[in-house]
């Protein structure tokens, strides 16, 4: 129990003490917010304070957690979601009522999308008031608005209902599905009291929160049935296959079946990116021809086109295997004939277990059909990398930070942005599991920063975060929290003067510029310089691979601005098609 218990004097005549006066140890709301936390390993909070959790936070940090302080709410949020995927621990947020509840909200949001563990803890003003809507200060309802927007919220009005509250959410966060959890803690609450002993006792220690869901042994023969009868199998493998930390059966299970492999965006590494049965390299031709596909920890959401079209080669003509924790995931864009429900560690496993040794390896047609585009198409990058355009191009930029981590594979790397984040994710190679972090599901703008840090944070690592330079805006201010904790991180912008390109005219003839414009010639370094961090201003690979190579080497908060030819990017990137065209004229 916490130090800063108080004692009270106890006057009272009480049935079973021997004396009136008695002395007790008393604790409260702040504590048992922080002993529950603590009961259950969670060491950090990322948050920023106010009231009515500003001396949360000083107390927390007083009993040995690590508080770290942002500069807006979302970034926190979008950390303590980081923390949550990189550690299958929920990553705690906690946030002041009304406008510091919205600003944690997306984060909590977009973790829930995306299935990372995390709770939002929130302040609020008092139910009494709040209900009659009497204007209170920073008045809200705030659970009722959380609630759509997570896996499930919660809100505490006693004292000694705290240990259950967090347990509830800790298990919300973990089991099945993890995702976002609200937890709502009205101001009184903090300054409850209660007995100490009582306190203590009322706190939970969830045991087991993400237990073990076993498939069922008729869907893994159903599963291992059409493995096998595939001509020309394919892989995929998700960002849930990353979570769930069974590395080595998922790479046995590959190597095993010597079945072709795509990671999506944040698998990659799950396997090294130069695995020979990667096929990331023929992306489009295994999509469209493979005849069974196993997807792992991955949905078929739009970044895999649903399931269905051009992508995905002659209609019907596909099988799915899927493994996922929520049954309710199958068939939600197409057929799945064969369903494999339950964590994906187990599942693995239990497929492992199947295949056993005397495998048949996929027809040597499909494999050499896949290996030939692969060559092309990377020998062109090859080409394509090798050339030294000025000004600097993504891709003669990005030939740099893939040196970078082929040397340093330890290195984490947080990427954003629209070309910025498509000619990453192909051109940088990951070595590593669960070392690339990104936009996720949404393709969400302003991960960046709140990103790094949690990486930085709960890894030790260096980071280096890969931002487009509007994407950066989002966040940016977070470099004086990068400064201020002294982080080893090392932030590339990729200045294009925009979003997308540089290049848009206003047509109005107005003197504005064109909405996706920004300030030419930008020195976003000044900012990293403005707090104590190394700024470097780079307009070719050898700077910008000697400045990310001293970053690494001196661990400083480091902001490269990275020059980039403005009329290098296309329209949203590789998504350019996601864009609503009209046919009428004007
Ligand atoms: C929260 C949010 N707001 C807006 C967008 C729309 N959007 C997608 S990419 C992008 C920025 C792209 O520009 P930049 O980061 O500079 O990358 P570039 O293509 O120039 O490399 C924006 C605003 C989004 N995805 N998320
Ligand atoms: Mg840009």
């Amino acid at each position: 129990m916490s130090r800063a218990a108080v004692t009270e004097v106890k006057t009272e005549r009480h049935p079973n003490m021997a004396t009136d006066t008695q002395s007790r140890e008393l604790t409260d709301g702040f504590h048992l917010v922080i002993d529950a936390l603590k009961l259950n390993d969670i060491d950090t909070i990322f948050g920023l304070p106010g009231i009515p959790i500003t001396d949360l936070t000083r107390m927390a940090q007083a009993e040995g957690m690590r508080v770290i302080s942002f500069r807006h709410e979302q970034h926190a949020g979008n950390a303590a979601a980081a923390a949550g995927y990189l550690t299958q621990k929920p990553g705690i947020c906690l946030t002041v009522s009304a406008p510091g509840f919205l600003n944690g909200l997306t984060a909590l949001a977009n973790a829930t999308t995306n299935c990372f563990p995390m709770i939002l803890i929130s302040g609020s003003s008092e139910r009494e008031v709040v209900d009659l809507q009497q204007g209170d200060y920073e008045e809200m309802d705030q659970l009722a608005i959380a609630k759509p927007l997570c896996k499930a919220a919660f809100r505490v009005l006693h004292a000694q209902d705290i240990g259950v509250g967090v347990a509830r959410a800790i298990r919300s966060a973990l089991s099945g599905r993890p995702g976002g959890v609200y937890l709502d803690l009205p101001a009184k609450l903090f300054a409850q009291t209660l007995d100490a002993v009582e306190g203590r006792n009322s706190l939970i220690k969830v045991v087991d929160p993400a237990p073990r869901q076993l498939p069922a042994p008729d869907s893994v023969q159903r599963a291992l049935a059409l493995l096998k009868g595939a001509k020309r199998p394919l892989i995929v493998l998700g960002k849930g296959a990353s979570y769930a930390q069974a590395d080595a059966d998922i790479r046995a299970l590959i190597e095993k079946t010597g079945i072709p492999y795509l990671p999506m965006s944040m698998a990659k590494g799950l396997l090294p990116d130069t695995h020979e049965q990667s096929a990331s390299a023929a992306r489009s031709y295994v999509l469209a021809e493979a005849d069974v596909v196993m997807l792992v920890g991955a949905r078929l959401n739009w970044l895999l086109s649903h399931g269905k079209g051009k992508t995905w080669g002659t209609p019907g003509a596909k099988q799915f295997i899927q493994i996922d924790i929520a049954p309710t995931e199958m068939d939600s864009n197409v057929p799945i004939a064969a369903p494999l429900v339950g964590d994906i560690g187990s599942c693995v496993a239990a497929l492992l277990g199947g295949v056993g040794s005397g495998w048949a390896k996929p027809p040597a047609a499909w494999t050499g059909a896949i290996n030939e585009r692969k060559d092309k198409n990377l020998s062109k990058m090859a080409e394509t990398l090798a050339k030294n355009p000025s000004p600097m191009n993504f891709h003669s930029a990005l030939g740099v930070v893939r040196e970078v981590i082929k040397a340093r594979p330890d290195v984490m790397l947080v990427n954003e942005g629209a070309n910025t984040l498509d000619f990453t994710r192909s051109i940088v190679d990951m070595y590593e599991p669960r070392k690339r972090l990104d936009v996720g599901t949404w393709g969400i703008m302003g991960i960046g920063m709140g990103f790094a840090v949690a990486a930085a944070v709960v890894t030790g690592k260096p980071v280096i975060a890969i931002e487009g330079d509007s994407a950066f805006g989002f966040s940016g201010m977070e470099v004086e929290t990068i400064c201020r904790y002294n982080l080893p991180i090392c932030v590339v912008v990729f200045n294009n003067n925009g979003v997308y390109r540089g290049t848009d005219v206003n047509s109005s003839g107005t003197a504005d510029v064109a909405p996706t414009v920004f300030v030419k010639g930008a020195r976003y370094d000044k900012m990293m310089e403005a707090f104590g961090g190394v700024g470097v201003h780079a307009t070719t690979p050898a700077e910008l691979s000697k400045a990310i190579d001293e970053a690494l080497a001196s661990g400083k908060p480091t902001l490269i601005n990275a020059v980039i030819d403005e009329t290098a990017g296309t329209e949203s990137g590789r998504i350019t098609m996601l864009n609503p065209q009209t046919a009428a004229k004007k």
